[in-house]
């Protein structure tokens, strides 16, 4: 069938493909359960087929040991045999296995990263590699960098590789409450700061000479930021570059900073002198317009503790292309904007939205993006893995009238096709090419289908 002929017998159909309208554009999909307080999940760059889950501890039953576990995407299975066993954790609420990170390079060198409190409470970042059994890692790693900790709490965990290459590490302020040790605002110490390390070598790590503080004698050199509490999940927009860092507050506020890609200095986010935009402690502060003010808070009305996700850049919702998701781990709400750098726009409460009879979306420790850029939300009080997924995936224009499906959408999905839009990627393939005849029929299977 030749592309016109095919148009308009799509274009035909829209007359008979009633449903009911719904004026919200999102659910979710729960994918697992009974996972061992879940942390953090990402995967290898490229690999769309595995998301790879951190358990934070007591996997299979051991109080002092986390398993990071393998789902299979096209089967929404779980390994039986995890990828990794860390064992030797300490067991505090924020202790355990926190984050993961795998290397840029990691499909020819192998190489991942886990960041872990051990059984005295000192962060660890360590480095592993993938054993010839690309489901399985070698067990054993190697310590590249290590952070006592003044108190059990916050402890960051974050990180990533930046779009340049280098390891992004987040350390919360060492804990207690009020930042007793004045670590954020100290740069001779590396809590409370953002971290950006090189670790392409051979072994450990180096300092990246970009780096603000490269070569000054008074200041650690693996200061990317400072200022900061416990920032508790952070993000770089896979397609801007930007970092999104949520730090969560001490009393009152709650708070998300944005730093632009083309940032070159060492940025003071404000803690323990500000939480959000409100003085806490100022004795001893910079000027505050030596400071970063967040660009959004949230106060303790409204929740108690930030959780921050991703700037949404996948293929199934393509009309939120570019919008922040983010949730509190308290009160399980769940919210959106976008932020250009200067303005917030569609701030949405996407708590109910996301709901679906029977389940539960509550203590939402992180989100996660797979390779694909599809988001999914981690749910520590049930275990639980839930991917979040358009509530009517043929509503390609993402319009929120009544019907939902009108002639636009098969309109916009031509133009999508055109485009080379994965949205057109219907079926999900992964052959070359990705976007075939299929993949209209599958459109129309799911525009007839409607939506309710
Ligand atoms: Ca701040
Ligand atoms: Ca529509
Ligand atoms: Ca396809």
């Amino acid at each position: 069938m030749s592309l016109t002929t095919r148009t308009i017998s799509i274009a035909a159909m829209t007359l008979a493909a009633g449903s009911a309208a719904h004026a919200q554009q999102l659910t979710t999909q729960r994918l697992l359960t009974g996972l061992t307080r879940p942390v953090f999940a990402t995967t290898p760059p490229g690999d769309t087929s595995r998301l790879f889950i951190v358990e934070q501890r007591g996997s299979g039953g051991v109080s002092t040991q986390a398993y990071i576990r393998i789902l299979n995407l096209s089967t929404n299975t779980l390994n039986a045999t995890p990828f990794l066993t860390v064992t030797g954790l300490s067991t505090g609420s924020e202790q355990g296995l926190l984050g993961l990170a795998f290397d840029p390079n990691y499909a020819s060198n192998g190489r991942f990263y886990i960041n872990y409190t051990n059984s005295a409470g000192t962060t660890i970042i360590a480095r592993y590699t993938v054993s010839a059994n690309p489901d399985i890692a070698n067990p054993s790693g190697t310590n590249i960098l290590t952070q006592s900790q003044p108190f059990t709490n916050h402890n960051g965990g974050w990180m990533a590789f930046g779009p340049d290459g280098y390891l992004y590490i987040a350390l919360g302020d060492g804990g207690s409450g009020g930042d007793p040790n004045n670590a954020g605002q100290n740069v001779a110490v590396l809590l409370g700061k953002l971290l950006r390390i090189d670790v392409s070598g051979g072994a450990g790590y180096s300092i990246p000479p970009t780096n603000p503080f490269f070569g000054s004698t008074s200041a650690r050199q693996e200061i990317w930021a400072y200022g900061l509490r416990n920032p508790w999940r952070n993000a770089f927009d896979r397609a801007t570059g930007d970092l999104y860092i949520a730090d969560v507050g001490q009393d009152v506020w709650e708070e998300i900073n944005f730093q632009p890609a083309a940032t070159t200095s060492a940025v003071n986010y404000g803690w323990r002198c500000y939480e959000g935009n409100a003085a806490y402690n100022t004795t001893g502060c910079q000027p505050a317009a030596t400071m970063k003010f967040p660009f959004h808070t949230y106060s303790h009305s409204e929740g108690c503790s930030i959780t921050g996700g991703y700037v949404y850049r996948g293929c199934a919702m393509p009309t939120l292309r570019g919008t922040y998701f983010f949730a509190d781990y308290c009160t399980n709400q769940i919210w959106s904007l976008r932020y250009n750098g200067t303005t917030v726009s569609e701030f949405t409460n996407r708590t109910s939205e996301l709901a679906v009879a029977g389940q539960t979306i509550n203590a939402v420790v992180s989100f996660a993006e797979d390779a694909n850029g599809e988001m999914y939300i981690l749910d520590q009080g049930g275990g639980e893995l839930y991917k979040i997924v358009p509530r009517c995936a043929a509503n390609c224009d993402g319009s929120t009238g009544t019907p939902l499906l009108t002639s636009n959408d098969f309109q916009c999905f031509l133009n999508r096709f055109a485009a080379n839009d994965c949205y057109a990627n219907c079926d999900g393939s992964t052959g070359t090419p990705i976007l075939t005849a299929n993949d209209f029929q599958c459109f129309l299977n799911k525009f007839a289908a409607g939506c309710s």
